[in-house]
């Protein structure tokens, strides 16, 4: 166990299962000595998290519930978090959704309220909860989201969630020079192909992971704690220089013509 982040308060957004990324992030934070604070929506990954805590013998700091769709509902949740835990020194953001049946066939059949909704919960949500949190980060801070390889490139299958990474990517760029006065970064993490509920029977999935095994430099999928631990690295001081920055964890597989 390091000390990289003894200390620290750390918001972790979007645990849904043991195979959440925010999973495998929260496993590399409180190994690195953070305190964690978690926000969830459903009833159902409430009860998940706090199991998987106990399993694993960690202590939230706190729990709070907040559905990104509503500002109210954030508003209240980094108010609670305020007042029961004060400042923050860091964010990690690990929300997404599309529909599903929008996730496959093309990208223009996409409907307008599909579009809005993937760019309402996977992009948007960002620039909300940066608002809320960066008041809170009056010691400086860092926020991580998550992206993928979509916002850069045509990949079948991923269509309005694509065009949601790259809004999800420049939403990065122009946060990171709003709040960088205030000694606050914002990143994004794009990972490669990861066994999540949310990647759960969405068409195609399989295939990218062969792909990715075959062709990408270090052949083989990257994992939850991968990222857990590029995440670590973001909210720790050995990252003091980076902002606005989208890193690959991916095996190399985005530099692969
Ligand atoms: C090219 C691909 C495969 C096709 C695209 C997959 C995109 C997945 C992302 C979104 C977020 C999945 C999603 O919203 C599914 C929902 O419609 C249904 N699922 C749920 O409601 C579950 C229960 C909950 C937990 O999900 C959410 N979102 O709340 C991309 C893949 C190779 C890589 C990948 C899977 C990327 C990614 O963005 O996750």
């Amino acid at each position: 166990m390091s000390e990289l982040l003894k200390g620290k308060n750390i918001v972790v957004m979007g645990v849904a299962n043991e195979r959440s990324i925010a999973w495998g992030v929260t496993k590399s934070l409180h190994n690195a000595g953070a305190n964690l604070i978690f926000t969830n929506r459903q009833e159902r990954s409430y009860k998940k998290l706090t199991k998987l805590l106990e399993q694993n013998n960690i202590d939230a700091k706190l729990i709070v519930s907040c559905d990104v769709s509503d500002d109210e509902s954030i508003v209240t949740a980094f108010n609670e978090i305020k007042e029961k835990v004060g400042v923050i020194h860091g964010l990690v953001h690990a929300i997404a959704f599309a529909n599903r049946d929008e996730l496959k066939g093309e990208f223009a059949d996409t409907s307008r309220d599909g579009f809005l909704l993937a760019q309402n919960i996977s992009a948007f949500s960002l620039v909300a909860v940066t608002k809320a949190a960066k008041d809170l980060m009056t010691e400086g801070g860092s926020i991580v989201t998550q992206s993928y390889l979509g916002a850069e490139r045509v990949i079948p299958n991923y269509n309005v969630m694509g065009v949601a990474k790259a809004s999800l990517e420049a939403s990065v760029r122009y946060l990171a020079e709003d709040v960088g006065k205030y000694g606050i970064r914002v990143n994004a993490i794009s990972a490669g192909p990861i066994r999540t509920l949310a990647a759960k029977g969405v068409s195609g999935f399989n295939e990218k992971m062969g792909v990715v095994e075959e062709k990408a430099p270090l052949r083989r999928n990257v994992d939850q704690d991968q990222v857990g631990d590029a995440t670590l690295f973001f909210m720790s001081e050995l990252s003091r220089g980076v902002t606005g920055e989208v890193l690959h964890v991916d095996s190399g597989y985005h530099i692969i013509g």
